[in-house]
């Protein structure tokens, strides 16, 4: 993939709807991929006011896939004040709960038409394989956009009996509204997905929003903004802009008209933007942040199971994935036979380019994460780690860092307490009868995103489900989430829900009207 510059097309949507914009046009994954390579507000795609540029990497190849606007502050505010006014004063704000939710739902099927396009940008863009984006990626962010669209009309206050002011009577009611203009911040490794699961539930709400993309991995929100067009999601309802966390993302937590932030990244940046929303105007925030969720397997589980599953719950989509199995407790009188048996599982994924329909694990996303990668192995050796296999960056083109798998770590090592984000499985083992010492063990850590427990006795798995201090557990299964479940986690690991019935509370604020008759 060369980059090839700049035809000005219209692409036509249905009703007579169309956008413009100067598209990248790629020949690539055997189709002709168009997208968009500017910021996307109040309805046109826009450079940076000062005409600023980055560019974003193939992190198959390192090589550049094309430049965006790098966006400023007055950009941010810009987009603000279409979010604004679009909220205000738009059709938006007038149109039925109903038909918000036929525009939700007909850009689920522009994006279900477009997904071999949306999954070819991500592989491109963020390294994900594309067997896994079409599924998951693209897959899962259509299902959410699907399951909200169903929300929009079915968001209902109350009637309460409070007491009557004698001898009249009265009347309460709660309303749910919309908050206003909502920035949404998201981090690299699902980046349609992330926007997804969060946009959906705040438009499903009736807000307008400001999104900033994370800035390595940019090119899928821009692809889904064109589509948005097309739905008839009017101008000024979705912005995106493309710029740095500490001036973009900075400038839309401190925001004064911004009323909530959504988030999900770091914790160590959560804890910023927490700080920001409180300090500019008390805003309401949501904070997905990081993991580090334990994965308990009892000598008495499906051995075959347990390790197919230990292997995707670190090594799915690269372990770039915020509820990867961050430790792995395996009992002691199995440890031994099962690590041989997860090295051997390890060394079967297919490592490769990302579009090839046989590859299982593709590059890394962006090189300073790989970098932290070798050095995360580095550490955990230090402290007493064994590599049991993988543990080194790939002498190949690309920024591939394969399934690593390390032994014997203890407590006090590194690697037992800290995130690492990437595919690196950490094992350490647990006395068979000890129950109550690997869920202390389980539970010693700041994080609480995800955990999961291997067993066949049924009352020890819920005994251990109750006890394990996280937002998702998982029960001889991993990894399985679903739009129509809530998502988010405990202590560190942040507050507020994705998805299910519950995200729609995140971008909601209730009235009380009080009548009296
Ligand atoms: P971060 O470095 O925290 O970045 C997340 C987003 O915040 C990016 O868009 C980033 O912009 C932006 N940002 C950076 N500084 C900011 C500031 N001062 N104010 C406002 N925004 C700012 O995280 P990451 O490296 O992208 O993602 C990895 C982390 O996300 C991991 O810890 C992972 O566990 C967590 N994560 C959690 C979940 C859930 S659901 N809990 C899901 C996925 C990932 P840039 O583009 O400039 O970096």
């Amino acid at each position: 993939g060369e980059n090839i510059d700049i035809v000005v097309r219209n692409l036509r949507g249905e009703g007579g709807l169309s956008v413009t914009y100067d598209p990248i046009v790629l020949n690539v994954n055997n189709m002709e991929l168009k997208f968009p390579h500017e910021q996307f507000i109040d309805g046109k795609f826009v450079g940076s006011s000062d005409g600023r540029t980055f560019q974003t990497i193939n992190p198959a190849t390192e090589k550049p896939i094309c430049s965006l606007p790098l966006a400023t502050v007055a950009d941010v505010d810009r987009a603000v004040r279409a979010a604004k006014k679009a909220f205000e004063r738009g059709e938006w704000r007038q149109m039925s709960a109903r038909e918000r939710g036929k525009r939700l739902y007909r850009l689920a099927e522009l994006m279900e038409e477009h997904k071999e396009e949306l999954a070819t940008l991500e592989s491109l863009d963020a390294g994900a394989v594309y067997t896994l984006a079409l599924k998951t990626h693209v897959g899962m962010s259509i299902d959410v956009w699907r399951y909200f669209a169903g929300w929009c009309d079915k968001i209902q206050g109350k009637t309460i009996p409070i007491s009557n002011a004698r001898p009249n009577k009265n009347l309460c009611l709660t309303v749910r509204e919309p908050i206003g203009v909502v920035g949404l911040i998201t981090p690299w490794n699902y980046p349609l997905m992330m926007l997804s699961w969060k946009m959906a539930a705040c438009l499903a709400a009736g807000n307008t929003v400001v999104h900033k993309p994370a800035q390595v991995t940019p090119l899928t929100a821009l692809k889904f903004a064109e589509l948005s067009v097309l739905a008839g999601i009017p101008p000024g309802v979705i912005n995106i802009v493309t710029g740095s966390g500490s001036l973009v993302g900075n400038r839309l937590t401190a925001h004064p008209d911004v009323r909530k932030i959504g988030f999900t990244g770091s914790t160590e940046i959560g804890a910023t933007v927490m700080e920001s929303c409180a300090k500019s105007n008390i805003k309401k925030v949501s904070l997905e942040l990081g993991g580090k969720s334990p994965l308990i397997i009892f000598a008495d589980a499906d051995l075959e199971k347990a390790v197919k599953q230990a292997c995707g719950a670190v090594f799915f989509n690269k372990g770039e994935n915020c509820i990867a199995a961050g430790r792995v407790f395996i009992a002691k009188s199995i440890h031994d036979s099962f690590v041989k048996k997860l090295v051997e599982e390890a060394k079967q994924y297919q490592i490769g380019d990302p579009l090839d329909r046989s590859t299982a694990h593709g590059p890394q996303n962006h090189l300073a994460h790989l970098n932290k990668l070798v050095e995360y192995v580095e550490n955990a050796v230090r402290d007493g780690a064994k590599v049991e296999v993988g543990g080194k960056r790939l002498e190949r083109e690309g920024l591939f860092f394969p399934p690593t798998i390390l032994s014997n770590i203890d407590d006090e090592n590194f690697a037992a307490s800290e995130e690492s984000f990437g595919p690196i499985m950490c094992i350490s083992s647990f006395d068979d009868d000890d129950v109550e010492d690997v869920l202390r063990r389980a539970n010693d850590t700041e994080f609480g995103l995800a955990a999961g427990v291997f067993t066949r006795d049924a009352s020890k798995s819920l005994r251990v489900a109750e006890a394990l201090h996280a937002g998702t557990v998982f029960v001889n299964t991993y990894q399985k989430t679903d739009v129509a479940a809530p998502f988010g986690g405990f202590k560190q690991s942040g507050f507020g829900k994705d998805m299910g019935e519950e995200a729609l509370n995140e971008y909601l604020v209730t009235k009380t009207i009080t009548i009296e008759y």
